[in-house]
C-alpha cells in the first residue's frame, strides 16, 4: 500500500501539533506577543519564502505536465508573498537586509538539499510545509490586529483548498513511488515538523 499524506498526519499527530500549535502563535492570538519576538519572526520568515520560492521553482523542474497548473498558480501567490513582506517590513521600519538566525539558515539548507530529492519527497515535503501554516495560522484564528491579515494570508478557505491539492499530487506521485523513496518521504516529513516548531521558537530568541 503506498503512503500517502493523510497517512502521515495519522501516523505522527503529536510531531505535528508541536509544528502547529505554539505560543507564539496563541500570543499574536491574543495580541501579547511581543512587537520585537513578532519582527523577528516576521524579518527571518521573508528569508523563508525567498528559498521556499526557490523549492517551488525546482518542483515545478520535475513535475508532470499534470501538476503545473497548480505549482504555477502557487508561484503567483509567492510573487505577492514576497512583496507583501517588504511592505511589511517598510511599514514595520524594519530592515531585510540582516543576517539569517541559524533556524532559519538551517531549514533554508534544509529546502535547498529537498530541492535535490526526487519529485515525489519534494511534493511530500512541499506540501507538508505549506500546510504547517495553514493549519498553525487557521487553528489559532481570529486573530486581533495587527495580526488578521498574517493568519488570513495562510489561513483562508482558497488557501486550504491549494494544500488539499498540494496532498492529492504528492499522493499520486507517492504512489509510483518505490519503499526507499516512501521512507524518504515519511523523515522528510518528521523533519519539517522538527523545523516548523524550532522556527516558531525561534522568535523568543536562543535558537
Ligand atoms: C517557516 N513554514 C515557514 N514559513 C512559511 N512561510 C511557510 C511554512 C509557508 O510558506
Amino acid at each position: 500500500m503506498p503512503l500517502t499524506c493523510q497517512q502521515l498526519l495519522s501516523q505522527y499527530p503529536t510531531q505535528w501539533q508541536a509544528a502547529t500549535i505554539h505560543p507564539f502563535l496563541s500570543q499574536c492570538q491574543q495580541g501579547t506577543i511581543q512587537p520585537q519576538q513578532f519582527n523577528t519572526w516576521l524579518t527571518q520568515d521573508y528569508h523563508f519564502v525567498v528559498e521556499f520560492t526557490r523549492l517551488a521553482a525546482s518542483l515545478i523542474q520535475s513535475a508532470p505536465v499534470a501538476h503545473l497548473d497548480l505549482l504555477l498558480g502557487g508561484m503567483v501567490v509567492l510573487q505577492d508573498e514576497l512583496n507583501w513582506f517588504q511592505a511589511k517590513a517598510t511599514e514595520r521600519d524594519l530592515s531585510l537586509d540582516l543576517p539569517l538566525q541559524p533556524t532559519c539558515a538551517t531549514y533554508c539548507a534544509f529546502m535547498a538539499d529537498l530541492a535535490q530529492a526526487p519529485y515525489p519527497v519534494k511534493a511530500t515535503g512541499f506540501w507538508a510545509i505549506e500546510l504547517a501554516y495553514n493549519q498553525g495560522w487557521q487553528g489559532h484564528s481570529p486573530m486581533v490586529e495587527p495580526y488578521v491579515e498574517f493568519a488570513d494570508r495562510w489561513g483562508n478557505a482558497a488557501f486550504t483548498t491549494y494544500v488539499e491539492l498540494l496532498a492529492q499530487q504528492a499522493d499520486s506521485a507517492l504512489q509510483s513511488a518505490d519503499k526507499a523513496l516512501q521512507t524518504e518521504a515519511e523523515k522528510v516529513f518528521l523533519t519539517i515538523a522538527i523545523l516548523e516548531k524550532d522556527f516558531w521558537q525561534m522568535a523568543y530568541g536562543g535558537l
